[in-house]
């Protein structure tokens, strides 16, 4: 009965002492690759992001690259997703099974942050179909291992150049988008922007009030003083524009020397309230253009669309336009609703 004792506890040493070379093994081999990543994330200059499996594999990398600062490294999806959205490029381990790699790449396919990151899949030998559902699920190119620096290096590099590339087209997309809603003298917002913003809140079940602004009398300040003047003037006007108003209202220049505000959620009161301060600021503080204090003072047209009442962005712009022309008409200097 010893005997058997013994010989057993022997085969338990031995198929232990295999697990743990096994392990070993598999250490070295995930921190081989992970030596790789590091070196060409410092000669690529680029934050690449590495998913470790376990705690320990994590701490273990995380000492051997303690004075790294260009690879990152995480062990929890959470954790990933936020670190990601800084990265450059990121890989994933396909045979991690703590968490479902497959998974993790349709979850940083759909956050915000990472949408657009480029994911760099490492694939086990002949395992091209997980591959191959990697890419379908967002992945943008794998390796397979075991893993050759060069393929891996240029296989990096070319995410990262697309990277650069998207990053610079969406930059310049995105001026040229704030370009064409943009009015250049003052600042604010076009009226292109604010035809989008009406038709959209024409569109939807809230109420909402458009004030129309003229400056009264404006080719008076042109001829006298100079169209400098007159364009010292808008811009100051903009500025007490959008002083006056909620960060949730919408200020624009629309078009020559009259504004346009929208106002989500607002009535009638409180609209005319907004319009009326906005008039008084004007008036009550004199304008400096052209070494001049200006007297300046704006008329201003409110209308109104309640709630559920839907009304063409046209019609509401003619509205306010008209209540505009009766301020107008009644002496400037008003509000007309
Ligand atoms: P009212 O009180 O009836 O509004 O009279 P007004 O003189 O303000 O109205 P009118 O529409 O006749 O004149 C507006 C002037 O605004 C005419 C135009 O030359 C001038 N203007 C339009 N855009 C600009 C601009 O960007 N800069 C300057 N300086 N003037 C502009
Ligand atoms: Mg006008
Ligand atoms: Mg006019
Ligand atoms: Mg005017």
């Amino acid at each position: 009965a010893l005997m058997s004792r013994v010989r057993s506890l022997t085969r338990l040493k031995r198929i232990t002492d295999e697990l743990r070379s096994r392990a070993e093994t598999a250490m070295r081999l995930v921190g081989g690759e992970m030596e790789m990543l590091r070196r060409l994330a410092t000669t690529t200059g680029s934050r690449t992001l590495a998913y470790v499996e376990t705690e320990a594999e994590g701490r273990a990398i995380a000492r051997r690259l303690r004075t790294e600062t260009t690879l990152t490294v995480v062990t929890e999806p959470a954790a990933l997703i936020e670190a990601a959205g800084g990265a450059d490029v990121l890989v994933i381990d396909l045979a991690a099974e703590r968490h479902d790699p497959l998974r993790l790449i349709s979850q940083l396919r759909s956050a915000e942050v990472t949408r657009l990151l480029p994911i760099l899949a490492l694939a086990e030998a002949g395992d091209e179909t997980r591959a191959a559902r990697a890419l379908e699920l967002g992945a943008n190119d794998y390796v397979s291992r075991p893993i050759d620096r060069n393929e891996l290096a240029a296989r990096l590099r070319t995410q990262l150049r697309r990277r650069r590339y998207d990053e610079g087209l969406r930059q310049s997309l995105q001026q040229t988008i704030e370009l064409a809603v943009t009015d250049p003298l003052t600042g604010l917002h076009n009226r292109r922007f604010l035809d989008i913003h009406l038709e959209r809140a024409a569109a939807g079940e809230g109420g909402f009030a458009l004030a129309l602004f003229d400056i009264d009398h404006f080719k008076r300040i042109n001829d006298g003083f100079g169209h400098d003047a007159g364009d010292a003037v808008l811009t100051e006007f903009g500025r007490r524009l959008k002083a006056a108003i909620r960060a949730s209202d919408l200020a624009c220049r629309f078009g020559g020397e009259e504004f346009a505000v929208l106002m989500p959620g607002a009535d009638v009161e409180t609209a005319a309230a907004v319009a009326e301060r906005i008039r008084e600021g004007v008036a009550g503080e004199p304008f400096a253009a052209a070494a001049e204090m200006l007297a300046v003072t704006v008329s201003a047209g409110v209308a109104v669309v309640s709630a559920g009442r839907g009304e063409t962005r046209e019609a509401l712009v003619k509205r306010a336009d008209a209540a505009l022309y009766e301020a107008k008409r009644a002496g400037r200097n008003r509000i007309g609703m």
